[in-house]
């Protein structure tokens, strides 16, 4: 049955028909599937198999990506409410894109993946300071700070990672708090994460939301 409910999910997400999608899910509940089932066997697996059709192969779009990301959204939130065993969050993060930096498209499969590994986030927006980075995460509460930027001047910029290491280190909050990054310039250059020293880094939405799930539960990297 598992494997049945796979195939259609994932046609479903090839065709970004949200609607069959949910329809594939609520059946399956229907026909005995457990809510645990569903996101660990056929939501994760599918967004981590867009990912690679996108990235790898080039057999995927952004369109499809991107509303893979929010169909797992919907699904996992809806499954959560019904695990036989309560799930506890893996923690609260804050996000948001850097200073001047419109791109949202990413961040937004970023928090799809975080939603899904039962990761609370606390989405800051577009525009966000150095500053109102570091406030964000004293006021949520949260561990992690991370940086979506799209373009070479926002992630390299007095508003991006640097901007945020600078407060952390004037404040004394290094300890407390962590700072991850991600976006198109990371990833044509590996190795800006370090030059504008960045905790982490990582090249997708699921890798990334796999890596802010070790550093919030202290796994060493
Ligand atoms: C779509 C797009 C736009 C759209 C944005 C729509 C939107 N609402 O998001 C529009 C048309 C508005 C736009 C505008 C501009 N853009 Co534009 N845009 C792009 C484009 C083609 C795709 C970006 C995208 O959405 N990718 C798809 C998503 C899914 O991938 P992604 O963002 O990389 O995200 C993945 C990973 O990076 C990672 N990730 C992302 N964020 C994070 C964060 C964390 C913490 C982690 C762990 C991971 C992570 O996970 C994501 C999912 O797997 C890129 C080209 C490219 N190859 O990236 C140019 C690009 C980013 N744009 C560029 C430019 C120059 C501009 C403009 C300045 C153009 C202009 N002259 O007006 C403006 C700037 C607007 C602004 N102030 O931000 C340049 C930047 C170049 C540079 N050197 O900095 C690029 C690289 C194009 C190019 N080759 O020249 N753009």
């Amino acid at each position: 049955m598992l494997t049945e409910l796979i195939t259609q999910y994932n046609e479903a997400l090839i065709d970004t028909d949200r609607d069959r999608a949910l329809q594939v899910v609520h059946d399956a509940v229907a026909r005995g599937v457990s809510p645990e089932a569903i996101v660990f066997e056929v939501v994760l697996p599918a967004m981590d198999r867009m990912i690679t059709c996108m990235t790898v192969s080039g057999d995927a779009s952004i369109a499809q990506h991107f509303i893979t990301a929010q169909i797992s959204n919907t699904v996992t939130n809806e499954m959560l409410t019904r695990f036989a065993v309560p799930s506890e969050t893996r923690g609260r993060i804050v996000i948001g894109n850097s200073f001047g930096d419109l791109h949202a498209l990413g961040k937004r499969i970023v928090i799809g993946c975080l939603r899904a590994r039962m990761i609370e986030v606390v989405d800051l927006g577009l525009n966000v300071t150095a500053e109102q980075f570091v406030e964000g995460a004293l006021e949520h509460g949260s561990p992690i700070i991370a940086i979506s930027s799209m373009m070479v001047h926002t992630a390299r910029g007095p508003n991006g990672c640097l901007g945020v290491r600078r407060i952390l280190q004037e404040r004394g909050l290094e300890d407390r708090i962590k700072v991850i990054v991600g976006g198109a310039p990371y990833r044509f250059d590996h190795t800006l994460w370090q030059t504008v020293k960045a905790d982490a880094w990582a090249d997708n939405a699921m890798a990334g939301a796999r890596m802010v799930e070790d550093m919030l539960l202290g796994v060493p990297r």
